[in-house]
């Protein structure tokens, strides 16, 4: 009986992992199981930044299938807001990454669609509406910003980012 005991606490051991992670604890409810914790560390593009710091706002325009901007040219430590105004008929997102990160994220959303998939470094706006995302580029290099609604990046609704 105890073997049995001892066999099935292992099984609920590994199962409980991958149903339970969230991985961020602060916006995950109703979406258990959707684990974020194996995407690589954000902090090679830079980190969230406090919108009180930002020294500048920049307006990007969202439609189908595109953004009105192609490439930011920003200085090492910059914190900046960046206002996604989707004036499409879609949804789209105007996320912080790089080539990397988008070729995973992409796949994440195009294998799980409805799922929620808020992560600190993208905005996602509704046909019509504004968000707005906040962001430190601590770090000097070549980046990238896109839109990783299925399909979008795909077809070029994405920009380069260039932190010097
Ligand atoms: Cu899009």
């Amino acid at each position: 009986m105890h073997k049995i005991t001892t066999i099935l606490a292992a099984a609920l051991a590994l199962a409980l992992p991958a149903a339970a992670a969230d991985g961020h604890g602060g916006h995950g409810g109703g979406h258990d199981g959707h684990d974020m914790s194996h995407m690589e560390d954000l902090s090679r593009f830079g980190q969230a930044g406090d919108p009180a710091k930002a020294v500048r706002t920049v307006t990007v325009k969202a439609s189908e299938i595109a953004f009105d901007v192609a490439a930011l040219e920003l200085k090492t430590g910059e914190t900046v807001t960046f206002v996604l105004e989707n004036d499409g008929t879609q949804d789209h997102e105007f996320g912080i990454g790089d080539a990397a990160f988008f070729a995973a994220h992409t796949k994440m959303m195009a294998d799980m669609p409805g799922m929620d998939h808020a992560m600190p470094n993208i905005a996602a706006a509704k046909p019509g509406e504004t968000a707005r995302l906040t962001w430190t580029f601590s770090k000097t290099g070549d980046f990238e910003f896109a839109c990783s609604m299925p399909g979008h990046y795909e077809l070029g609704m994405k920009g380069t980012i260039s932190v010097r």
